[in-house]
């Protein structure tokens, strides 16, 4: 078990979900976000934005183990997602490498491979396919853990998380979702394997309808257990199916494929 574990976007939907198990993963823990704690929160909180090098610094110091979550969660202006995913993580792996390394579980996302179609299966090695400036974010994102692994040694999980919401809510998340309880069973993983290295691992739950294969993450030993199959009926009944040539119906990244990039 970790000694004091750093979650970063405390404050978000993601994190918000997974608190009540948070306790499993380390006896202490450091809660930070740009936003300020919500009510009742009792563990340590520390507002911090991830574009300020010097406050990620202190952020770090004393933690064993990283969960990142925080940063801009969908498509935006490339100002805001340049603070806070990449300024952000160029902080947080330089913060680590000077504090010991803590290990990381970098919270990618599967719009890092938005423009494979969904008759496509695809493994951890395909090459990046960005959806837009947030996928192309979290690929910059997996491309600086990779070289601090190779150039430092430091291990992270390179998680590109389908959609970690408490039910699936449209048909495309029949193949992407990611239930909370599965997210916490490989954190838990990511956290006590012996080496981890610096794999990629498809954040999905073993549903039918996957497009991802994790063989590549075999050595962590997790095991998802929930499959959004069971949702599938209520979907069928209460969400639209989208047309054949809707980019929700045509790519793995869905909706994000046709949003306009912004600048400001
Ligand atoms: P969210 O948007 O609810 O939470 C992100 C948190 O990051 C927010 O509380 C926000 O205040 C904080 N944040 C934003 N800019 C910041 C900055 N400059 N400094 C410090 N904190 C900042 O997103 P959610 O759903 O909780 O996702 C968590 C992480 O997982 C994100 O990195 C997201 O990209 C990733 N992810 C989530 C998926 C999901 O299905 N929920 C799917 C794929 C990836
Ligand atoms: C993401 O990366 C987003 O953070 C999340 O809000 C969902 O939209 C998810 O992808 C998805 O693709 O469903």
């Amino acid at each position: 078990m970790l000694e004091r574990l750093l979650v970063t976007g405390a404050a978000g939907g993601l994190a918000r979900m997974i608190r009540p198990e948070l306790g499993r993963l380390a006896l202490a823990l450091r809660l930070s976000d740009i936003a300020a704690a919500p009510a009742g929160e009792t563990a340590e909180w520390v507002r911090c934005d991830l574009g300020d090098a010097d406050a990620v610094d202190g952020l770090v110091e004393g933690c064993d183990g990283i969960l990142h979550l925080g940063g801009i969660s969908t498509e935006n202006s490339f100002g805001r997602i340049l603070n806070a995913n990449i300024v952000g993580v160029h902080n947080l792996y330089e913060a680590a490498r000077r504090h010991g390394r803590p290990r990381i579980f970098f919270a990618s996302s599967n719009h890092v491979v938005g423009f494979y179609r969904q008759d496509e299966r695809i493994d951890t090695d395909a090459p990046h396919r960005p959806d837009g400036w947030y996928g192309v974010s979290k690929s910059f994102g997996e491309a600086v853990a990779l070289m601090y692994f190779h150039k430092f040694g430091q291990e992270s999980a390179l998680v590109r998380i389908g959609s970690c919401f408490a039910e699936p809510k449209d048909h495309r998340m029949l193949a992407t979702w990611f239930a909370p309880e599965d997210f916490v069973a490989l954190a838990e993983c990511v956290f006590a394997v012996p080496r981890l290295g610096c794999p990629v691992v498809y954040g999905v739950s073993d549903n039918d309808a996957s497009w991802w294969d994790n063989a590549g993450a075999a050595h962590l030993g997790w095991r998802p257990r929930h499959n959004a199959a069971a949702f599938a009926g209520k979907i069928a009944a209460s969400v639209p199916l989208p047309d054949k040539d809707d980019p929700r119906a045509v790519y793995q990244g869905g909706a994000f494929t046709a949003e306009p990039i912004h600048e400001e």
